[in-house]
């Protein structure tokens, strides 16, 4: 459907239904019919930062939602309803009081919190001014913008790029300042991350969640586990500590904190040693038949033979460039032969085990071995279940134990089909995340349970995956932004380090530094990472403007000079789609923005526009008018600003159509969204993408595994030859060549304990000062921050931020249940009060993060977080796809009562 005047009338009158329900929700002063004739209800979707956009309608009396309840109208009736106590009670901050109302200019010091409130013009022409100085000054790529993961919200975020790609820009990466980029992904399947909708998981006959606390944060979806159970899958749950979903698994193992790769070797140990493993899974689809130099460590190629040398060079003419040709051992015709990287139908029978020997090209003769065997004599040799569960067994328990729980596992997950991996969020934010994933890819590998109904590995984290290409609305006119590591820009140690120049080959930063920081759909001033260097960097002035884009006055608005007051998700339209129910929906507006607040696309829009009379580039200045998707509403708009007809509203409702047209320009052109149409989405809700697997269903590796094409499958919007040269053999690879894998002895996946590559490396004396993990899981009250200042949440908790730990850890610090206590090491500290949980690991202090500082006494609790950056994170650069990513855990720490 094109969308035009007219069309766009008719869509507002279809978004507001009327409908006759009772009054049991709410009492009016007015009658019931009076009532029930004036109520309309308008479908749109919750959608903050948890991956949950869940349907729900919202009820609006006289322009303003008195009740939002959970749609429950996706077509598969499994799938209703979707919801949590937080989206029910989203009012609370939509009409609470911490809502911005205008735009505000800052008058006191940076992170004083005082402003002065000033028109949008005042406002925007400010920022445009400030914004051009800086970008003459250090260059365009001084300004950097972060917004957050794209699947919340693909219209807004996408003006938002759109602008930065307008002038070159910086972007942070949303999900690297998250930590939500589990690097073992691109590492081991070439692809950003893939994972099964929530509905698969009632396939498995095994989950094994390795920390991810389902129960709490993946709410809408956690009754798919119950389901799992009732038609007789196993679910165990590993985890330092007990969580509620420990409490509904089948199993809870203890083990100790980030050893989870430890315990998945010794498994892999079981696996192998008791043939458990897919043979014929293994030689088809890994890595693990490939052969590899006992001399260099690096695979061995096909053109370094002397008898493959012809065939590989004619061969080399038809692969692209991002494939290499590897070579094999094969046993029937008992010769070396070349792998077809192109495809993964198998026209060899490779040795696993075993010793070879090889003539190069210049006469040389090497041994080879298959990366299997290498595998299996790493295994034996550093992961027997008894040495695995010295690593792994939690300090009081008994190893013996342990080593049956390990062989008792592996013969579970040797046997058991299909068997699913939950690797959660909390559990990679780790240094050494890469390696556990690597490892426990390894179990699911070896089991043949990739690409099948109920088997595979997911991470839940961020809103991954359901991307489609979107340059057509985010970038303008080809033009691109430059994407820059967030670690990065708080990490400039490290940026100047001998460690940095030597493994990081592509990853860009702007040359003078970061000047100016726009942010909008995040509160980095305290939920990222060491949120006191952020706060350094504005009190120093090294940053010389900070905008900010919230819906509320958050504590980081608070350190902003403008703040520009955006909408939540009930004054818009937006369109969402998320992984863990494959939807595209579109949000709608139920009620006009409050007070002055804007739709972001006419933020964006409007600086765009005043930048370009600032900026010397008159290419642009004469396409400024296509920075909306039809230009007649750009015009519009000028025309009304001209002959003096102009209104917030008329902005408002001109924004409004550019953001359905926005929506239309990225639907249908995909086979994702081929036959998804604006008119459906209005008319059905909720429209099940268009996905490979029978059904539509979201089985990550389908057409690798039952159609064999090769890895990686695309991970948009990056083009495939990007990512594809991660798995030059287009197979799952588990054998790392790269020269960073090699010098940290990580060719294989390997354990390796916390904190002795960062916090005890840089500083040795922590290792005796500060013993503790500070882990800093999600609140079942929040998501992240957002919801900090509800009330409904805030009664919940009585209040009261806490500090879970052992009872035993509290004995030896004299602290009582109920004390407050002081979280704390040489950053920074945080305050809460102590809950005993004889559940929690004794080595192990728990602080759920998004706490606003002002329920913290002013403490900021990711002041004690630091920006470690892995090198293995550097072989390559492709924006949120393979780049260094948080780790939150890696933080030790020290507690005391206050
Ligand atoms: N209610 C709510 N839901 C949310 C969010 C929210 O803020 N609130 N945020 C959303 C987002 S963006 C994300 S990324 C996800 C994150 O969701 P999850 O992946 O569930 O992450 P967490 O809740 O932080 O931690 C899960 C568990 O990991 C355990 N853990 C930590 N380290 C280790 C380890 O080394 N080994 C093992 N075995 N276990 C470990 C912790 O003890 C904890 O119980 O949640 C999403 N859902
Ligand atoms: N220590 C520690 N820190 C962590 C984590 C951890 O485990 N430990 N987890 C990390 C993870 S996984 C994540 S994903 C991040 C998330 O961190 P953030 O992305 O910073 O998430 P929130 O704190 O929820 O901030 C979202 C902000 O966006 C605003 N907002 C929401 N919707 C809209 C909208 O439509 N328009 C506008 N203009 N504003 C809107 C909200 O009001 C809120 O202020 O936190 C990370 N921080
Ligand atoms: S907060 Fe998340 S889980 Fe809760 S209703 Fe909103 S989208 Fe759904
Ligand atoms: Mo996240």
């Amino acid at each position: 459907m094109n969308v035009t005047r007219r069309d766009f009338v008719k869509i507002c009158a279809l978004t507001a239904i009327s409908a006759g329900i009772g009054s049991k929700y709410f009492e009016l002063a007015t009658s019931a019919e009076k009532r029930d004739e004036e109520l309309k209800v308008v479908r749109s979707t919750c959608s903050p930062n948890c991956t949950g956009a869940c349907a729900y309608n919202a009820y609006v009396y006289k322009g303003r939602i008195v009740q939002l309840i959970q749609a429950a109208d996706y077509p598969e009736a499994e799938y209703n309803p979707r919801g949590c106590l937080k989206g029910q009670s989203m009012l609370n901050l939509i009409y609470g009081p911490d809502r911005l109302k205008k735009p505000l200019i800052r008058v006191g010091e940076r992170g004083e919190g005082k402003f002065k409130a000033v028109s949008w013009d005042e406002a925007l022409d400010y920022v445009a001014d400030k914004l051009a100085e800086v970008m003459k000054k250090y260059g365009p790529e001084s300004v950097a913008l972060s917004i957050q993961v794209p699947g919340t919200g693909y219209v807004h975020k996408g003006a938002a790029i759109r602008l930065a790609s307008m002038f070159g820009w910086s972007v942070l990466h949303g999900y690297t300042m998250n930590g939500d980029l589990p690097a073992f992904w691109s590492q081991t399947f070439g692809v950003q991350t893939e994972e099964f909708e929530s509905l698969e998981w009632v396939n498995s006959r095994y989950i094994a969640i390795f920390g991810s606390n389902i129960l709490v944060t993946r709410l809408p979806d956690a009754k798919f586990l119950s389901i799992a159970k009732e038609r007789g899958a196993k679910v165990i749950m590993v985890d330092m500590n007990f969580t509620p979903t420990a409490a509904k698994a089948d199993e809870w193992i203890q083990i100790n904190p980030s050893t989870d790769a430890a315990l998945a070797l010794g498994i892999v140990n079981v696996i192998i040693n008791e043939k458990l493993y897919d043979e014929d899974f293994v030689k088809t689809y890994t890595d693990l038949p490939l052969l590899v130099r006992l001399d260099n460590q690096k695979r061995l190629r096909a053109y370094e033979i002397k008898e493959l040398k012809d065939e590989a060079e004619k061969m080399k003419e038809k692969i692209p460039e991002y494939r290499d040709l590897f070579v094999v051992y094969d046993v029937k015709e008992k010769r070396f032969k070349i792998v077809n990287p192109e495809t993964l139908e198998r026209d060899f029978e490779p040795a696993l085990e075993g010793e070879f020997e090889v003539e190069l090209v210049d006469g040389r003769k090497v041994k080879v071995k298959p990366v299997f065997q290498l595998v299996k004599e790493l295994v034996n040799k550093d992961y027997t279940p008894e040495k695995v569960a010295e690593i792994i067994t939690p300090p009081g328990r008994s190893k013996e134990e342990y080593v049956e729980i390990i062989k008792r596992l592996g013969r579970e997950m040797g046997t058991v089909k299909p068997l699913h991996i939950i690797y959660g969020a909390s559990n990679y934010q780790w240094f050494h995340g890469d390696l556990k994933g690597r490892a426990l890819s390894l179990i699911v590998a070896l089991t043949g349970n990739i690409g099948k109904p109920g088997a595979g590995i997911s991470t839940y984290a961020g809103q991954f995956k359901i991307r489609w290409p979107l340059g057509m609305w985010w970038s303008f006119k080809g033009r691109k932004p430059n994407w820059v590591t967030f670690l990065l820009w708080l990490n400039k140690e490290y940026r100047q380090s001998e460690e940095f120049r030597k493994y990081n080959r592509e990853t860009p930063y702007p040359k003078n530094d970061v000047k100016a920081f726009v942010f909008g759909w995040n509160n980095p001033f305290d939920q990222h990472n060491m949120a006191n260097r952020l706060k350094e960097m504005a009190k120093s002035g090294e940053l010389e403007l900070i905008v900010a884009i919230d819906f509320q006055q958050t504590t980081s608005t608070k350190w902003a000079d403008v703040v520009l007051p955006g909408v939540a998700w009930y004054e818009k339209y937006e369109l969402t789609a998320t992984i863990l129910h494959p939807y595209v929906q579109l949000q709608q507006p139920a009620i006009e923005p409050l007070f002055e607040c804007m739709p972001e696309i006419w933020i964006f829009k409007e600086i765009a526009k005043r930048l370009v009379e600032r900026w010397d580039d008159p290419e642009l200045k004469a396409q400024i008018e296509e920075f909306y998707p039809d230009p007649e509403l750009f015009r519009r708009e000028e025309e009304a600003r001209k002959n003096g007809t102009w209104s917030l509203k008329l902005a408002r409702e001109i924004a409004n159509e550019a953001s359905l047209k926005a929506a239309e320009l990225m639907l249908g052109k995909h086979e994702f969204t081929k036959n998804i149409t604006l008119e459906r989405l209005l008319k059905e809700g909720a429209v099940r993408l268009n996905l490979p697997a029978p059904n539509n269903r979201q089985i990550p590796f389908w057409e690798q595994i039952q159609e064999k094409k090769p890895f990686p499958p695309p991970s948009y919007p990056a083009p495939l030859p990007k990512t594809a040269r991660f798995v030059k053999s287009g197979r799952i690879e588990f054998y790392k060549e790269e020269d960073v894998f090699i010098d940290f002895g990580e060719t294989l996946p390997v354990h390796k304990d916390p904190f002795v590559d960062t916090e005890y490396k840089v500083n040795p004396e922590a290792k005796n000062k500060y013993k503790f993990a500070y882990v800093t899981r999600n609140a079942l009250y929040r998501v992240h921050s957002t919801h900090s200042n509800n009330l409904t949440m805030l009664e919940l908790q009585d209040f009261r931020p806490r500090v879970w730990m052992n009872p035993e850890t509290a004995k030896e610090k004299g602290i009582k249940e109920g004390d407050l206590v002081e979280v704390y090491n040489d950053r920074g500290k945080v305050y809460g009060y102590a809950v005993l949980d004889p559940g929690i690991h004794p080595r192990v202090i728990i602080f759920e993060q998004g706490w606003w500082s002002r329920y913290l006494r002013g403490a900021s609790y990711n002041t004690l977080t630091f920006p470690w950056v892995k090198a293995t994170h550097l072989a390559y650069f492709v924006p949120g796809i393979w780049e260094p990513t948080t780790c939150w855990n890696e933080t030790a720490c020290d507690v005391r009562k206050v």
